[in-house]
Order: structure tokens, then sequence, then C-alpha cells
């Protein structure tokens, strides 16, 4: 009975997991009672597969990703979190949500956003009012995050930082993941939105983020700027220096190239073979600019005549050197390459690329570049090495209107390998398959690449495709975008969930799907609703990767990550008064603030040091000013400086926003302004 039972399992549950339930079905099958069913396990869990309805399939996908509570998760994931503006961090394979971190847009939960120094300045510095497009109605409070791009030494994720894109406002962010905070939001120069990007240089040099729609760069006649736009527009590609002592992006030392009014599109950076290069697609190569209502073509339409767009290939190194050699102009604070210049330097070149492209994946060895077309069923693979040779033999098709070479498609191009209809984005596992989204067929496209990627009988061969549910935008294998993925899991970044998940009003999840790469054939093991944000791209990283603090050392301002002269001690706390600035300096710990009566004059400015003294790991505080608008949370160690002027009357209970302890209640005190 018991050796039936085994096989029954052990044949039906493919791959990986046959062991695990193998080995589940050994000790359940000593015990008496329970049996057969179709979910083939015995005893208990054989019962309760059975009254769930579930199949041996489906119990070898729920022990895959299954972790056990208190256990903790191989991978972590950091998701875009679309126009919600945040980051979000998912446990693979769990597939639990570990955190939301507050970027663009505040967040009450950090109190990032709401009085606290730290948010406040993040998110201050993070508009140009001199943008000649800055709104000028105080600080933006959201953005539309896109491609998150983990630090990285020797072309591997290193889980210091995490970048991301504002694809909205040309903005981008850096997230110190010693803290899991926001430091910097860089509003960058010349940038009115943002696309290619952000990913980093194989060593962390430098950040690359790129226009999506190009920037009006001449503001005398903007009305007749789209009937000037060849001349009125122009795309850049900006490398933000990287500081490698705190992760921060330094414009002084940073630059751009100038690009031509494409439309650029996704970007990928050069690693191993092709290091130094950076390519950036681009999707309106017609420029077309709209005015249906004037009996023109809509953008959507004259976009897609071309049969080719262009790939910008810029050689960075090189650039950074004519940027270091002092040939740039600089605009709005940013040294900027000027097309001219990079022609002449031999740094910016254009390859053609089967109509309307989207994603850019650069293959683990940097040797091959994968481009999916959304209105081709083909993905096409570029050689490097081709693409070095073409530059090194002028092996021009010709030169566009703007001057730059434009290299032959045949001679760079490596193969084409059909997959299905509307690929987007690639990923790779670490046995030279490739892995494309198919946004229309909603399909997951997997194939093979050449040599030194995959050696073996059949490269440049699609091997195997898994439908999905529905509408995949990205797709993420775990650290795929690195010279060494792990391959094993693929997530889906589906965009529509229709019927996946109980209705929940007329806006549905965007849907994850969690994929075992380890068969011969992909598998979807698990689905997980996003009920906050529209994720377009994810990295995946090994938990163990990432060296998060469990706590700050007693006083730290996370805006610095140092211990801050202001932070207070215990017996240094007072409320001092010079003029009309009254200074309160606070320690809060369980479970008291102290000072906890604050008694100022209606009109006065309050300066407060606040800092939790706890030493214990989780034993965050928070710290609430009723009707003032001010909303802090300060963790273990953690110091804080608010600001704010006493300008209503009133009785104000201030309290601790987190259930901290048993006498969490009585945490509260009183501001007095008369
Ligand atoms: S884009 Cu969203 S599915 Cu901004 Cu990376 Cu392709
Ligand atoms: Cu401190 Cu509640």
């Amino acid at each position: 009975m018991a050796v039936t039972r085994r096989e029954l399992i052990t044949g039906a549950a493919a791959g990986a997991a046959g062991l695990v339930v193998g080995g589940v079905v050994g000790k359940v099958a000593s015990d008496d009672g329970g049996g057969g069913g179709t979910s083939g396990l015995s005893g208990d869990a054989g019962d309760i597969a059975n009254a769930r309805g579930l199949a041996a399939d489906d119990v070898a996908r729920a022990v895959k990703t299954f972790v056990p509570p208190g256990k903790y998760d191989e991978y972590f994931l950091f998701c875009s979190d679309g126009h919600g503006g945040q980051i979000l961090v998912v446990g693979v394979p769990s597939m639990r949500i570990l955190k939301m971190i507050g970027v663009f847009t505040p967040e009450p939960w950090q109190g990032y956003g709401y009085g606290a120094d730290w948010g406040e300045e993040v998110l201050a510095a993070g508009t140009d009012f001199k943008k000649p497009t800055s709104p000028g109605r105080g600080p933006l409070t959201w953005g539309d995050t896109h491609h998150p791009a983990l630090s990285e030494t020797n072309a591997e994720y290193d889980g210091r930082y995490i970048y991301i894109n504002d694809r909205a406002n040309g903005r981008i962010a850096m997230v110190d993941l010693r803290d899991f905070k926001t430091k910097q939001i860089l509003d960058v120069p010349n940038l009115d939105s943002s696309h290619g990007g952000c990913f980093v240089t194989p060593n962390s040099e430098y950040v690359h983020i790129s226009t999506m729609t190009p920037t009006l760069v001449d503001f005398n006649n903007i009305h007749g700027a789209l009937d000037n736009y060849d001349k009125a527009f122009r795309g850049f590609s900006t490398f933000l220096k990287i500081d490698p002592n705190n992760g921060k992006m330094l414009v002084d030392e940073s630059f751009q190239v100038e690009l031509p009014p494409y439309t650029q599109d996704l970007a990928d950076s050069g690693k191993l073979a092709s290091d130094g290069w950076v390519f950036i697609n681009s999707y309106n190569a017609e420029m077309a600019v709209g005015g249906n209502l004037e009996g023109k073509p809509s953008i959507e339409a004259g976009a897609s005549q071309g049969d080719y767009d262009y790939m910008h290939c810029i050689n960075w190194r090189k650039a950074e050197e004519v940027a270091k050699a002092g040939k740039t102009r600089t605009i709005n604070g940013m040294k900027v390459i000027s097309l001219e210049t990079a022609v002449a330097e031999g740094l910016l070149y254009l390859l053609p690329e089967p109509r309307s492209p989207h994603g850019i994946d650069v293959s683990p060895s940097g040797t091959y570049l994968t481009v999916g077309g959304k209105l081709d069923p083909h993905v096409t693979i570029y050689h490097i090495d081709k693409l070095k040779a073409a530059v090194e033999a002028k092996d021009y098709e010709k030169i566009d209107q703007f001057g730059v070479p434009i290299l032959k498609f045949d001679s760079v191009m490596e193969a084409r390998i059909e997959v299905g209809a509307g690929p987007l984005h690639s990923q790779y596992d670490d046995k030279g398959h490739g892995f494309t989204s198919l946004f229309v067929e909603s399909a997951v496209a997997k194939f093979t690449l050449g040599k030194p990627d995959y050696d073996g009988p059949q490269p440049f061969t699609l091997v195997d495709k898994l439908p999905i549910h529905y509408n995949i935008g990205h797709l993420c294998t775990m650290e795929g975008d690195t010279a060494k993925p792990d391959g094993k899991y693929l997530v889906a970044l589906n965009k529509w969930s229709i019927d996946r998940f109980p209705p929940v009003g007329t806006l549905k999840p965007q849907n994850f799907q969690l994929v075992d790469l380890t068969g011969e054939k992909m598998d979807i093991i698990t689905d997980m609703p996003i009920g906050m944000g529209e994720p377009h791209y994810v990295q995946g990283i090994k938990a163990d990767k990432i060296k998060s603090w469990e706590l700050y050392p007693p006083g730290t301002n996370p805006t610095t990550m140092e211990v801050d002269p202001n932070a207070v001690a215990a017996g240094q706390e007072a409320i001092t008064r010079t003029g009309n600035t009254v200074t309160v300096s606070m320690t809060i710990t369980r479970s008291r603030f102290k000072p906890d009566t604050i008694k100022v004059n209606k009109g006065d400015k309050i300066v407060m040091h606040l800092t939790n003294i706890e030493s214990t790991p989780d034993a965050t505080h928070g710290f609430a000013i009723p009707r003032y608008n001010v909303n802090i949370s300060l963790d273990a160690g953690e110091y804080t400086r608010l600001e704010f002027v006493a300008d209503v009357e009133g009785a104000f209970a201030m309290y601790c926003t987190e259930f901290c302890s048993a006498l969490h209640l009585e945490m509260q005190g009183w501001i007095l302004v008369s």
C-alpha cells in the first residue's frame, strides 16, 4: 500500500518537489487512516488535500512555495509600484509582501513626508524648482516607478543600494539597503520624463537614466514646437556618478549624451564581453507627433509606419573620457556631450531594430543583446563582437539626419527566433536560456542562446512556451540581470488578472505568477495579487546578500546614516526658548515621551529633536500631532528633527502611533498652544 502511494506521488509530482513530497509520504504512510484520492497523499495530509480538492500537481506546487512559519525566503524581489511611486519588497518563493518602501510618494507608516526632516528633505530636494517645466506648486508628491536597479560589483548584485526611475517626471531615487529608506531623489537636469534605466554599470560606476518622451529644448515657439520637432526636442542619456561610500548620485561628476528625438525606450548596460557599452532602444524613429484632430496620424499610427527603429549604442567609457576632457556644454547644471561631439568622438551609433522594439536585455556573458519588437513575432539577437567589428570597419548603412552613423543590420544581427505575438522583455538563466514575455499572446517563451552562454546542440531555438494570466509586461529571473543568474524561479509580471481572483471592484489587481524553472517545462506554481500599484519591473536578489541593520546605532540620523550631533540621550531632555523659537529635546522609549508637556505661544516656531533611545530591534515608536499633519516614525536608535509653526491654538494630544508596549495607549502627551 505504502509503496503504491509513494510511486503514485513521485510519478505525479514533477521535478525537485518529487523528492520532498516523497519524504512526506514516507512519513504519513506509516500512520493509519487516510488514503488515495487525486492528491496521491495518504494520512492527514491526504485527507486535507482531498477535502480541498487538490490534485497531486497542486500539492507539489504548494510544497515548492511553502515557507514554514518563522523560516525565511531564499530571495527578495524589489518591485516597482508604478504610479504608486514606491518600491515593494516580496519574498520568493513564498510571494509574501515584506515591506513597502516610501520613495516618490509620502508614506505614512514610515512617517515619510509628514514632518520628519529625513523624509521632508528627500522629497523637497526631489523637485528642482529651477527646471523650466517645474510645476512651481510645491514638491511633486508622486512618481511613476518603472525600473529598479540594484547596485553591482563585478556585474553581480552586491545588496548595498537600489535605484529606481520616475517615468513621469524624469527623476531617480536611491534607497540604502542598510535601513531600506530613501536617501535621495534627484530631479535629473534636461529630463522631463524617463525610461531608459535605471541600470547600473557593472561596478556601479554610474547609474544610467535616459529620456522617454524627448525634452523640449527650444522654448521660443512652444505652440509651433511639434511642427519643428526635429529641432525643438532632444533625448538625453544620463550617466550619474555614484559615490562609492554612500550610494548617492553626484551631479558634478555626471554627464549626459545628447540624442536625437527618437523616443528612447528601455536600456541595459553591457557587462563582461560588452563592458563599457550601454544600449537604449527607441520606438518612434518616424518622429510622429500626433495631431489627430488636425487630420494628421495619431502618434500610435505615425510611430508604427517604418520597418525599423534604432538601438542607440553608447560607448560610455569613451564618453567618460570626453566629459573629463571638458568637451561638454553645461546645460541646467549638467555637462552635456553634444550630438556632434558624440559622433565626432565615435561614441554614439545607431543599430536598426525591427518595428517598435520595447525591451533590450544583455545576456549573462555580455555577448548577446536580445530585443523584443512589439509588432514583430521574433526576438532579434545581436552579437557584441559583430557590433564592435562594424564600428571598427565603419560598416554603415547610412548616416541619419542628425549625423549619427547607422550600422548595418545584417552585419550585427546574430539570430532571429520566432517566439510569438508581442515580445517585450527578456531574462536569462544559468543554462544559456533566454525567456521573453509575450504581451499579446499572454505567454513566456523559452529559447536557447549561442556560445558562450549556451553550449548545446540547438542554439537559438524556441524550446518551451508557457501561457500566463494575463498580458505579461516584464518578467524576472533570480539574479537575472547579473553575469551569474540563478535561474530557478521566474516571476511573470502580469498586467491583467480578470478572472484569477474574486472580484474586488472594477480596478483589478496586477498578477505576479511564480514560475518554476527547474524542470524541463516551465510550470506556474503560484499566483500573487498585487493590489497596490502596477509593478513594471522587479529584480530578484539572493536574500543573504542584503546586510540590513537590525537597529540604528543610538542617535542615528537616517538622512546621513551617522550619529547626529543633535541626538538626545537619556538625561539630556530639555525645553529652551530663544526669542520666538522653542527647542524641544525629547527622548522616546517604552512607554513615554520626555518631556510630555510642551507649552508654547501661538506663532512660536517649534524645533523638536526626537530620539528613540530604545536598543531593542523592532522597538519602533510613532510621534503624531493631530491637526498639525505631523506623523513621524522612529525606529530603535533613530534620531530626527521636526520643525513647525504653532499657528493654531488649542490642546493637541501628541501620541505614539505604533502599538509598542502594554502601555502604548498611555504613550501620549500634550502640546498646549495659547
Ligand atoms: S516598461 Cu512597463 S511593461 Cu516602463 Cu519597463 Cu515594459
Ligand atoms: Cu510607543 Cu506606542
